[in-house]
């Protein structure tokens, strides 16, 4: 399959659905393409960020040439690149879209090197990427810091990756959709409409996609900012990459290192919720003062958090800085009672974990990233349910997740109770990480 999606310098997602290259998609199947070809691994890490912006922003689609532009919507037509992102900084020769997806890229450099550090080193494979690893996380640290608490903000629910979480319907349900006769939905010719993100949802992303494209991709005046738990921690985890491949280059890597460790600090103080046992989103443009728990009542941490206010939504997103070596103690540990709890009901009434809220109002077992278990969530659960010292379980959620592949055909995301297939066949970075899990 991987080979089958394989374009000659990337991979994209899945043939019919998303015809182009993705940017966290390349990082997780870079992470399973290592063990079949470190070469192509590379490569496909080479070709993501060789259409970074001169900002330093890695693109969230790198678009194919020769695929029609009705083939994918938005397209890159509606970008407009290189003449909209002239002042970012955009490429000139290659068309990308101005949004991001969420960092994992130092993290894919450090595992695809350490594959085959002979092949790495050969072709010197860290000292080409760590300067755009390294201006890519300057970008989001300096210019993406909207809330001024350190974190990075996303100005769109795509960069975030999980793009109709519930956690999106109230700072959605601020911005006017674009009219439904203004654009064309390719999507909706692969995908069944019921496991697809509503049309007013589209309206939505593309009113702020345009806003922010008519503005120059300038950050900082848009109607949407976000500070999510996962986008951040990969942030982390990715930052402790980089502080790694430093040291293989010869640096120290402990600014690096320090950095990751304030910057963990800085996620429990924003978005760690005590009385939840898990993260949430802050939402940047809310009328919230800082006293944002989900109910209002005094949270700890969560009251001194800075402006707006915390989303009371449970996200899989939530779960996930379970994979920061940095975490104090009693959060991983409360972090994992929460997985193995009601809402995500790992080990017990789910066979993957949910990308959302068992009990949640808006959960759909088959709507996207409402309900759904992804490949690439669980595989960071289980990443960080190990790196915690819980081996039983991740060994468990390794088998599941194995099962559940397999079963469904490779398939884009599953039902959580019965691992029924949903959205696209054939999807590469459930195929990465099912080979990752193998190693
Ligand atoms: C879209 C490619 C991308 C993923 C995202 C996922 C989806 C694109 O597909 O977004 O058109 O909806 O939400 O995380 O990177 O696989």
């Amino acid at each position: 399959m991987l080979d089958d999606n394989w374009t000659g310098t990337s991979t994209v997602p899945s043939r019919g659905l998303y015809p182009h290259q993705w940017s966290w998609d390349s990082a997780f199947i870079a992470i399973g393409l290592r063990h079949l070809s470190p070469l192509r691994a590379q490569t496909e890490l080479e070709t993501l960020l060789g259409a970074q912006w001169a900002d330093g922003r890695v693109p969230h689609i790198v678009f194919n040439p020769s695929v029609p532009l009705d083939a994918y919507f938005p397209s890159p037509d509606f970008w407009r690149s290189s003449t909209a992102g002239r002042s970012a900084g955009a490429p000139r020769t290659v068309q990308t879209s101005g949004i991001v997806q969420p960092p994992v890229h130092a993290l894919a450099v450090w595992l695809v090197h350490r594959a085959d550090p002979g092949l790495s080193r050969a072709r010197s494979f860290l000292s080409r990427m760590y300067p755009r690893l390294a201006a890519w996380h300057r970008y989001l640290l300096h210019r993406r810091d909207l809330g001024g608490g350190g974190l990075a903000s996303v100005v769109h629910p795509w960069e975030q990756g999980m793009d109709n979480s519930p956690c999106w319907d109230a700072p959605l349900g601020r911005v006017t959709p674009a009219p439904a006769r203004s654009f064309r939905r390719a999507d909706l010719d692969h995908g069944a409409p019921e496991d697809r993100p509503t049309d007013l949802d589209y309206g939505r992303y593309v009113r702020l996609a345009a806003d922010y494209r008519d503005r120059g991709y300038a950050d900082g005046g848009g109607e949407f900012a976000v500070e999510d738990p996962l986008f951040n921690a990969l942030l982390i985890a990715s930052e402790h990459a980089l502080a790694r491949i430093a040291r293989e280059l010869g640096a120290t890597g402990t600014a690096r290192h320090a950095r990751a460790e304030r910057l963990t600090a800085a996620l429990v103080e924003r978005l760690w919720d005590p009385a939840e046992g898990m993260f949430f989103c802050r939402d940047g443009r809310s009328d919230g003062d800082g006293g944002n728990s989900r109910t209002g009542g005094d949270r700890g941490s969560g009251r001194t958090g800075g402006p707006g206010a915390l989303i009371p939504e449970r996200s899989v997103a939530g779960l996930l800085p379970l994979v920061l070596p940095a975490l104090p103690r009693d959060i991983a540990a409360a972090l994992v009672r929460t997985a193995c709890g009601p809402h995500f009901g790992l080990g017990g009434a789910a066979r993957l974990a949910p990308s959302y809220d068992l009990t949640g109002e808006a959960f759909d077992p088959h709507r996207y990233w409402r309900g759904p278990a992804w490949f690439n969530t669980n595989w960071l659960l289980e990443r960080g349910l190990r790196l915690h010292g819980e081996h039983g379980r991740a060994d468990a959620l390794r088998a599941a997740l194995l099962d559940a592949a397999g079963e469904s055909g490779f398939a884009e995301y599953v039902d959580p109770f019965t691992g029924e297939a949903c959205g696209a066949l054939g999807f590469s970075w459930t195929a990465a990480l099912t080979l990752d899990l193998l190693h």
